[in-house]
């Protein structure tokens, strides 16, 4: 199937509900071919002929602009909370690491120093759709080796998408150690705005090392509990040290933030007092604007959102708590009476915490509902005969999750890439391979979750913003009436409720090796995980050059076969973290 001619593009008539837009300029903003600015009053156009109303599975600008960054990644000590000080692995010796910004359709690139002494990595540029550039995805033991030691990786891939992400370590526990930053990508927004204040993001955080509860959670299945939650790297701590992160806001303006979900564990409840939110943007996709006064984010999920700042010149208190159905509970380690969030404070008042009052805020797990502003279709003639079903499970015994029956296990040394550029299709088990293999066709995929533990979880694709057509509790119907062609979500983060199901579909128009796993860090170290290998036939042609990873693979090995390398690997070597507390929620999962 060809895909221009299952496209069809935003609806004229709903862009003129946009908040605050005038008339004019959205209809001319709907061409997306007319020249216009980026304004306070314009967001929705961009430059050039491009908008909002661009699609950009098949459009972005070529800027020709290339943004180079340099990441060092060090094994030192943090303290972000004020808490006593602990292991930590960081980038640029910041918590999170530096934001990246660049403008829609710029080349990204990124050159990676493993300064760490012991320790391998590679970083995941999270939601990029590396379109034909499969080998930059950073996910070691499927396209790449990890960086070794003293060595260096530079990433190269075009912004092909606009809006917030962010950027992690996908070698094991890593991430949980701090190796994390977020990412901006300049481009038009769906409702007006004065200010940017950036990226926002929510973590929980633990003050163990997560390397230390790693072996604790793949040899004893203990979840823990995380002793806080840093908002954008802060909080303060039970004993009153560190300071909560505050938002400066000047009475009459219009302000825009970028909420992201980092954590390992936790699923969260954003809501700020007095100030509903308008969210314009879900993951790297421009959405209908929906106003709410509480989000729920799944861990790698992203919310762009719009407050006004009419209130009463005061402080009010950006507000995060769990999902308790998520099985989350956030706290601060040692004191359950303060607030866990962060401060929005008006020029010209005081700099005491805010007494404000709480939205009432949900306790649920499930998904936001809204729809993407540029409008697709999905075909549903080709559903019954594409689809594939991954069932999922748990092993106690093993203490591992399956997908149809193995966890995953990559292997450092073997990427899938060095399979397929010698041509080898002797998978392993453990690879947890599943082949997309007809060029532009449709997949759909039903991932089924009734293993016996009741918990959600977030799924989280590389390579693809995929369409979640449906979910739903008890099983899946096995009807297309219970699905959504017209218009559905798509994202690249969605939740798969407890004992239920979720269906998601892609057309295979991005040929690699795309790892797909559940965003719980220990879930993946337990082996939640399967990779999609796409058009295997085309991956050669598509990304060119291997080299880069060749190198580094010797490089790797050269460290790795070592007879003195200290550390062994102890889970699926994607990413992890550890438990605190094995009597908490969740014990054995
Ligand atoms: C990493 O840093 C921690 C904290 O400073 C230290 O205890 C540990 O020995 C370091 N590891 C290596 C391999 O240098
Ligand atoms: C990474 O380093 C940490 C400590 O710095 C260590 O505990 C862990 O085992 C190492 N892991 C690997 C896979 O090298
Ligand atoms: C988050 O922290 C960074 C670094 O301190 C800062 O530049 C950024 O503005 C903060 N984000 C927000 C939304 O305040
Ligand atoms: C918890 O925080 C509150 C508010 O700051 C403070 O009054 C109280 O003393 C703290 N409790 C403990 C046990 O530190
Ligand atoms: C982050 O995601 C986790 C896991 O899905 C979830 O428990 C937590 O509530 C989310 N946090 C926010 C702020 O939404
Ligand atoms: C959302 O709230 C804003 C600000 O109060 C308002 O202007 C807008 O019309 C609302 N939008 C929707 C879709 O309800
Ligand atoms: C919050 O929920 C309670 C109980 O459902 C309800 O009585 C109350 O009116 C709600 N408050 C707000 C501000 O919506
Ligand atoms: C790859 O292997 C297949 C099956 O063994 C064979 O038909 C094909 O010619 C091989 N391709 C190359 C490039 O060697
Ligand atoms: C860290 O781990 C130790 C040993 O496993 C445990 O006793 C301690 O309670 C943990 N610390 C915190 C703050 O959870
Ligand atoms: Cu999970």
């Amino acid at each position: 199937m060809v895909l221009p001619s299952i496209w069809r593009l935003a609806a004229l008539g709903w862009a003129a509900q946009v908040a605050g837009l005038p008339s004019n300029v959205q209809s001319g903003s709907l061409n997306t071919r007319q020249a216009c600015t980026n304004t306070p009053t314009t967001r929705n156009c961009w430059s050039n002929g491009f908008s909002s109303s661009t699609d950009i599975t098949t459009d972005w600008p070529k800027t020709g602009q290339t943004n180079t960054y340099d990441l060092r990644i060090t094994n030192t000590t943090c303290s972000p909370d004020g808490h006593s000080t602990k292991m930590c692995q960081l980038i640029n010796g910041q918590y999170p690491g530096p934001t990246i910004r660049a403008n829609w359709g710029d080349r990204l690139r990124i050159v990676v120093h493993n300064d760490m002494p012991d320790n391998g990595t590679s970083i995941h540029w999270h939601g990029f759709r590396q379109l034909n550039t499969c080998q930059n995805d950073g996910t070691n033991g499927i396209t790449e080796c990890p960086i070794a030691p003293g060595s260096t990786k530079t990433y190269e891939f075009v912004a092909t998408q606009y809006g917030t992400t962010w950027y992690h370590s996908h070698h094991s526990a890593q991430y949980g150690e701090g190796v994390v930053g977020t990412v901006i990508i300049d481009g038009p927004t769906t409702a007006n705005y004065d200010v940017d204040l950036g990226t926002l993001p929510l973590t929980d955080w633990y003050y163990n090392q997560t390397w230390m509860l790693l072996s604790r959670v793949v040899n004893f299945g203990a979840v823990p509990q995380p002793d806080t939650i840093l908002v954008n790297g802060t909080m303060v701590d039970g004993a009153g040290n560190g300071h909560y992160q505050t938002l400066n806001v000047q009475t009459g303006k219009k302000y825009k933030f970028r909420l992201i979900n980092t954590s390992v564990d936790q699923q969260l409840h954003v809501s700020l007092d007095n100030h509903p939110f308008t969210v314009v943007a879900a993951d790297f996709v421009a959405i209908k604007p929906f106003n709410t006064t509480d989000l729920m984010i799944g861990i790698g999920q992203r919310y762009e959102v719009i407050i006004t700042a009419d209130q009463a010149v005061d402080n009010y208190w950006l507000r995060v708590t769990s999902g308790t159905q998520c099985n989350g509970a956030p706290r601060i380690y040692g004191n359950t009476s303060l607030v866990v969030g962060g401060i929005l404070h008006y020029e010209g008042a005081s700099s005491s915490n805010p007494t404000s009052t709480s939205f009432n805020i949900s306790t649920d797990c499930l998904d936001e509902s809204f729809e993407p502003f540029v409008e697709h279709t999905v075909p549903s003639d080709t559903f019954a005969s594409q689809l594939g079903e991954l069932d999922l499970s748990f092993d106690r015994t093993i203490i591992r999750w399956s997908i149809d029956g193995s966890p995953i296990d990559v292997d450092w040394e073997r990427p899938t890439l060095d399979y397929v550029q010698d041509n080898d299709t002797a998978y392993t088990t453990s690879m947890r391979v599943f082949e997309m293999t007809q060029p532009n066709a449709w997949y759909f995929w039903v991932i089924r979750n009734f293993d016996g533990i009741p918990i959600p979880h977030p799924i989280h694709l590389h390579g693809h913003d995929f369409y979640k057509l449906g979910s739903g509790t008890g099983d899946f119907p096995g009807t297309i009436s219970a699905l959504d062609f017209d218009n559905p979500i798509r994202r690249d983060v969605a939740m798969l409720p407890a004992r239920g199901w979720l269906v998601i579909a892609m057309p295979a128009d991005n040929p690699g090796a795309w790892l797909c796993h559940c965003h719980i860090a220990w879930h993946v170290s337990q082996g939640f995980g399967l990779q999609f290998l796409e058009r295997k036939q085309d991956i050669l042609g598509a990304i060119g050059s291997l080299d880069s990873m060749n190198e580094g693979c010797i490089e790797w090995e050269r460290y790795w076969d070592s007879p003195n390398r200290p550390y062994k690997k102890e889970d699926s070597g994607l990413r992890s973290v550890g438990p605190t507390d094995i009597s908490g929620p969740g014990a054995g999962v």
